[in-house]
């Protein structure tokens, strides 16, 4: 197969290189005129002209092409020789984003990158390919340079394109929409350039994450030539010919392919090396384009000016001035993509036709979801069906002709299926296009048969495409009246317009080829499951001859969610854009999703299907399991097998991770290697995954290889399973049932969603506007955690610090008076409280431990041993049950002063049981402002990993209290966030002075004509006078509600009020989001939030990296550590926020690390909400992104450590104080430095990467950072006693707020 394939590419390269040689124009010579200041222009078209005071003679003549038919000014520097041997292509099995990626690299000089996912890696893999030295085929390390956003990065390449560079990057979604201007310009000056996108939904009613073709489809209209690729060899192979169509024609090209489906998707492929790359562009063609590209750069050599502003007079000619260029286009992409055929094998067209070819029937589609149809149609070819597919790869510039052609003269019936939504469109845009192309032929030609046209939707956002919808679509064109503009995927009871299931290929049949085995590996976020699977397929896929396909899909939680591998290999090619249905192998590695999710219903009858448990005899086993999935298990079958597998990681030093015993079981089972073997692969790729975490993680998980195949029982299915009635052991019991829409919603949605059975939901059970109700984390029960802290009465001195460092809001004190407890289970002890206003109550900590997440904080935080870990199976019930309890007590926050560490942590937190990692460092500052101002609080909070653990739908875990206030939350964007909080604030604060005017006018009416009573009168008066008071104001608030509700018909004014009535309680505003968002791309609209004196509160969650896209660097990640985007770590220092924001002197600004000093993050938090201005607090963010070598449990110390030694300042600067000899505005919380800051550097795995690497560039790194923070320290001490350094404003004159 090799072989044939190499000879035939051989062969072919050199007729290739004839054809094109003599088909391909030189635009300069074909012309007989120099082109050279504007992009050439294909054979026959009209040169573009020159501004009329341009002379041509001005700028260098193009070099001639050499009697070989080469530039002589060719754009290598090494030698190209090398490259006519043939050479066999190399088969590795790689996502579409690496399979891009190298493409990208080897034939660009310069990118310009920002994270967004799922494109995110082919940044990274670049920036890491450059930080290692590697050359592209031009000889030259790519410049790789990390932007502040996507404006930023689309900006910079226009500059880059417009020195003369090749220059590309890589985006989707909302980073491609920040792209547009940009896009326009560049295609404006018709600039070869490639833009790589993994299309992506765009943020509606929510954002997503997942693929469709929504991102791509809006910018259909700025000029770029689009390409798509249906799979990860086409991403490879597309990717060539879109950076050689770009040069042929000029026309940018976006070059783009489903986000996760194929961007994701590992699959086995050839690759293209760089010697052929490097051949192909040698040609004259390109040679003369790179050099026509270099030449018309700017330069003052050989000025010209491009960018003007151009009138009415001239601009409409100018831009149909391009025509030619988009018109020839599609010639120059089909000679690409024969180039690269020759260079391949691998034949490509821009419309391609696959099926009978007398068909009747076809789907016209794009993207990876034409390879479900294509199996659809070859199971309906067997069946005597005669239909086909349409595959379309180029979509810009449409070529109507083309694409006529590839449609069989046969056709009568025709679907067009669009994976994006144009809400109120007549249709999609393809099939747009397609329907227009079909009439104007029939317009065109009266005697061509007339075609019946559907268009539909398919997969937003990822939703499954299945070969069986396909068929249901071809059903569909059969029907007696065919449903049009409809879905397909989905039930649509609303409007009716989904398709029924198909009636021709039932679930359960398969159309994989023979032979393919399927596999599926449930495991938990974070636990290692899906870098091991990437593994193992990479193993299967480099050491076999089978091919190879592994897919991931994930729920929404940052760790502790459900994922599953989705693993198929077999003799044939896999194409199967889908997930698998039924696996020949399952293995769940977490015993609770026995019971959590419809396992059963993914392994085929007779499979092998492994389970870790603690139950490792049938007999325990049989206690454990529930009815149901024990009659599942005797119909289906299945080799069971169990092992305790986190007995085996914990014995081999890797905690919970059991993946890499997993992992080994799954090679030992399935065979597909010999197992010697496979073991001393997986140890390789072992080593080579975990050399950044150090030797002593390689050990462990090595141990853990070796102990696994013995800790393997193979079970028997007892006979009279299924028909047992054996009582269950719940690990997920319902929760409390609640009244109103929220029980609702989170009966009808996050149920069904928690359980993975969101697919099935219909579309009636949706709110429109995708909002969610407060308080449905309530409902999850994850018990992910292993160990649970249980409270020690005795020792415990009642300070709350252990509810105060939870991130999860899993462990609370609770007050009782004696009488509440009458009814209290008989483990619920609890102590006489402790603290003024607190005589007579009882008190208790109580953990929830099917939400703790086992983190371990706050035990490392009691500073009286009072907390002790213990397995979750020894205490689930009892403390379950204490818990329950504990919930329903009545409140007696009121008791304490909020405003103390001891008091906030008496207060219901209005934030709880979020998606967050264990210990993350960013959800106890959020939890703790719910706690200080929950019942009045608005939340803007910018995209990151705050709106992910925050507003993953269905997952709301801000809450309400008994009043039912809450949090309120929303999330526009990434970029926007400071602005979206401050036309909250803006809004709020009119609606309220509106509101005020009005209470002021039904105050100051004759009491004849507006006859209230004095109760309300009175509360009135009293709102009025302190309306900006929330302390006043708010409970006088609630007080009018009742008063209103009565009074409200008395006079329209006073059903003003009433309408009104939700303002009179006063809000709270509060900004908040990463450094991401505060430091890079947000920070134009952070800055002028600072400088408009408003009344808002800004909270940036420093983690210090982009935590939420996998670990980029910020400009507040520090010097020497490296992140992603960093690969050899960052070489500036880290920007300071703190003193931009000082500098405008009338902004409240505080640093501080609730970890490290409790008292000081209350203070900052009280005093910036009560300032009348803006205020801003940085928080210290400990994030699993830090590596800190001995766990997030550590994030304490950690912590405590960085701000002693002047790592991580703590200081409070507050303009509301009046300076004088004894008092300043400016505070140093930090103490008197102490410790060693490489200290704090060798806990962190962030900066030990660099010290392991390259210990003396992290030495010197190190030591500038030492001396800046100890000048830092010495110029803090002195401005907090007074000293001069911040710009002092006259104190804010109160204002008018909210
Ligand atoms: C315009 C745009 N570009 C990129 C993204 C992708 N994105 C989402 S969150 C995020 C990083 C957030 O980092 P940060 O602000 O530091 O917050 P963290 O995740 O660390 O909490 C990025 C790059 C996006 N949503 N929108
Ligand atoms: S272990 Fe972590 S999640 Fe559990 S209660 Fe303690 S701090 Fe909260
Ligand atoms: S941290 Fe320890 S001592 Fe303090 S309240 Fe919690 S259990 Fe008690
Ligand atoms: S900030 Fe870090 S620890 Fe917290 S959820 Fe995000 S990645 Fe996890």
């Amino acid at each position: 197969m090799e072989t044939t394939m190499k000879m035939t590419s051989a062969s072919s390269k050199v007729v290739g290189r004839q054809v094109l040689r003599s088909m391909v124009p030189n635009p300069s010579r074909v012309t007989g005129k120099r082109v050279v200041v504007y992009a050439a222009p294909p054979e026959g078209a009209a040169t573009a002209p020159a501004p009329s005071d341009f002379k041509s003679s001005d700028i260098p003549p193009p070099v001639a092409s050499n009697a070989q038919g080469t530039s002589n000014i060719l754009p290598f520097n090494a030698p190209t020789t090398a490259a006519s041997k043939p050479v066999t292509p190399k088969k590795a099995p790689m996502d579409g984003n690496e399979a891009t990626a190298h493409i990208a690299y080897a034939v660009s000089d310069v990118s310009f990158i920002y994270p967004i996912t799922p494109a995110t890696v082919m940044g990274e893999l670049v920036d890491q390919w450059a930080a290692e030295g590697r050359t592209n085929v031009f000889g030259n390390v790519m410049s790789v340079t990390e932007m502040e956003s996507e404006t930023g990065a689309a900006g910079a390449l226009h500059g880059a394109l417009a020195a003369g560079s090749l220059a590309t990057t890589f985006t989707c979604s909302q980073g491609l929409l920040l792209m547009v201007p940009n896009m326009y310009k560049i295609a404006g000056e018709l600039t070869p350039c490639v833009l790589h996108v993994t299309a992506r939904a765009l943020a509606k009613h929510a954002l997503s994450i997942f693929g469709d073709h929504q991102d791509v489809m809006a910018v259909r209209q700025c000029g770029w030539a689009m390409l798509c690729s249906h799979s990860v060899q086409e991403a490879h192979d597309l990717a060539l010919v879109a950076h050689l169509a770009t040069l042929r024609t000029s026309v940018p090209f976006v070059h783009f392919f489903d986000g996760f489906r194929t961007s994701h998707e590992i699959n086995t492929i050839e690759m293209i090396d760089n010697s052929s790359i490097k051949e192909l562009l040698s040609k004259p063609v390109y040679a003369d384009a790179i050099r026509h590209h270099r030449t018309r750069a700017l330069n003052p050599t050989h000025p010209h000016q491009r960018g003007t502003a151009q009138g009415p007079d001239v601009y409409f000619q100018c831009a149909e001035a391009a025509n030619p260029f988009y018109d020839r286009a599609y010639e120059q992409v089909v000679e690409a993509m024969k180039e690269v055929s020759a260079a391949t094998g691998r034949s490509y067209k821009p419309y391609e036709y696959a099926g009978a070819p007398d068909a009747e029937k076809v789907i016209v589609i794009m993207g990876s979801g034409s390879q479900a149809v294509e199996e659809a149609v070859e199971y309906l070819i067997a069946k005597g069906h005669k239909v086909g597919v349409l595959k379309v790869r180029l979509f810009r510039p449409w070529k109507q002709e083309a694409f006529l052609e590839a449609i069989p003269a046969s056709v009568r019936k025709v679907a067009v299926l669009d994976r994006t939504k144009e809400s109120g469109s007549s249709g999609e845009p393809l099939y747009q296009q397609v329907a227009a192309s079909l009439h104007e032929a029939e317009l065109v030609d009266p005697l061509l048969p007339r075609r019946y046209i559907v268009g539909g939707r398919f997969g937003l956002a990822s939703k499954e495409f299945l070969p069986s919808h396909a068929v249901a679509v071809f059903e569909n064109l059969d029907a007696e009246k065919p449903l049009r503009d409809f879905s397909v995927g989905i039930v649509d009871d609303v409007s009716r317009r989904s398709l029924p299931a198909a009636r021709l290929l039932p679930p359960g049949v398969s159309t994989l080829p023979d032979g393919t085995f399927e596999c599926l590996f449930w495991g938990m976020g974070s636990d290692g499951t899906v870098g091991a699977n990437k593994e193992a397929i990479k193993i299967i896929a480099s050491n076999t001859n089978l091919s190879a396909q592994a897919y991931f899909s994930y729920d929404a939680h940052k760790s502790g969610g459900v994922t599953v591998s989705h693993l198929r290999f077999g003799p044939s090619k896999i194409r199967a854009p889908y997930l698998v249905q039924q696996a020949d192998y399952m293995a769940v590695n977490h015993q609770s999703y026995m019971a959590k999710y419809d396992t059963m219903a993914c392994l085929k009858p007779g499979g092998v299907m492994v389970l870790n448990t603690t139950f490792t005899t049938i007999e325990s086993l049989s206690k454990y399991l529930p009815t149901k999935v024990k009659k599942e298990l005797a119909a289906l079958k299945p080799e069971l097998y169990l092992i305790d597998a986190l007995k085996v990681a914990k014995d081999s030093g890797l905690g919970k991770h059991v993946n890499m015993v997993m992992q080994t079981v799954f090679f030992n089972l399935s065979g597909v290697l010999p197992m010697e073997k496979a073991i001393a692969l997986l140890k390789k790729s072992i080593s080579k995954a975990y050399e950044r975490k150090g030797p002593e993680v390689v050990a462990k998980n090595h141990a853990a290889v070796d102990m696994a195949i013995s800790a393997l029982k193979h079970v028997e299915i007892p006979a009279d399973w299924g028909e047992l009635d054996t009582p269950v052991v719940h690990p997920n019991p319902p929760a409390k049932v609640l009244a109103g829409s929220r029980w609702e919603f989170i009966e009808k949605v996050a149920r069904p969603m928690l359980a993975l059975e969101g697919d099935k939901l219909p579309v009636s059970v949706f709110s429109p506007e995708g909002f969610v109700p407060p308080g449905t984390t309530v409902i999850e029960k994850r018990a992910i955690a292993a160990q649970v802290p249980v409270w020690k009465s005795e020792n415990c001195t009642q300070c709350n610090i252990c509810a105060f460092v939870c991130p999860h809001a899993a462990i609370r004190p609770s007050l009782a008076a004696p009488a509440d407890l009458a009814d209290a289970p008989a483990t619920f002890g609890a102590i006489n409280a402790k603290g003024p206003g607190l005589q007579g109550l009882k008190y208790r900590i109580q953990v929830s431990p099917y939400d703790c997440t086992g983190c371990d904080l706050c035990t490392h935080a009691c500073p009286d041993n009072a907390l002790e870990s213990k397995p979750i199976n020894s205490v689930l019930e009892v403390e379950s049950t204490n818990w329950d309890f504990a919930s329903k007590l009545p409140v007696r926050s009121q008791q304490m002063d909020r405003t103390s560490v001891k008091g906030s942590q008496l207060q219901q937190p209005l934030m709880e049981f979020s998606g967050a990692c264990e210990g993350c460092g960013e959800t106890p500052y959020v939890k703790l402002l719910t706690q200080l101002f929950g019942d009045r609080l608005i939340i803007a909070n910018a995209t990151g990993c705050s709106s992910i653990w925050g507003g993953s739908a269905p997952s709301n875990p801000y809450t309400t209290n008994a009043d039912g206030y809450g949090p309120a939350w929303a999330n526009s964007l990434f970029e926007d966030n400071a602005q979206f909080g401050l036309g909250i604030a803006t809004g709020t604060i009119q609606r309220r002075k509106a509101l005020h005017r009005h209470v002021k006018e039904v105050l100051s009416a004759p009491a004849e004509t507006t006859p209230i009573s004095g109760a309300l009168r009175d509360a009135l008066t009293r709102w009025s006078e302190h309306f900006d008071e929330p302390e006043v104001a708010n409970v006088v608030a609630k007080e009018l509600q009742p008063l209103l509700e009565r009074e409200k018909d008395v006079t329209p004014a006073v059903g003003v009020l009433h309408g009104e009535r939700d303002m009179l309680h006063k809000p709270s505003t509060w900004i908040v989001g990463g450094d991401g968002w505060a430091y890079d791309i947000g920070f134009g609209g952070l800055d002028h939030v600072l400088a408009s004196g408003e009344n808002v509160n800004i909270l940036v969650l420093d983690t210090e990296v982009y935590s939420n896209t996998g670990g980029q660097r910020s400009k507040a990640t520090p010097m020497s550590a490296v992140a992603k985007f960093a690969a050899g770590g960052k070489e500036r220092p880290k920007k300071d926020l703190g003193a931009i924001a000082m500098s405008y002197g009338d902004v409240y600004v505080a640093s501080t690390s609730l970890h490290a000093n409790y008292g000081q993050v209350v203070k900052a938090m009280t005093e910036a909400e009560k300032y009348p201005g803006v205020s801003l607090l940085l928080c210290y963010a400990p994030c699993i992104m830090h590596g800190i070598s001995s766990g997030m449990c550590s994030a304490i110390d950690e912590s405590k450590m960085a701000v002693e030694t002047g790592y991580w300042p703590l200081y409070r600067y507050n303009p509301a104080v009046k300076e004088d000899a004894s008092h300043h505005r400016f505070q140093l919380d930090s103490k008197k430095l102490k410790g060693d800051i490489n200290e704090l550097f060798s806990h962190e795995n962030r900066f030990q990467i660099l010290e392991r690497k390259a210990p003396e560039v992290a030495k010197h790194m190190h030591e500038v950072m030492d001396e800046s923070v100890h000048e830092r320290f010495d110029k803090f001490k002195n401005l907090a006693s007074g000293g001069p350094g911040i710009a002092v404003h006259e104190t804010p004159k109160p204002q008018e707020q909210q």
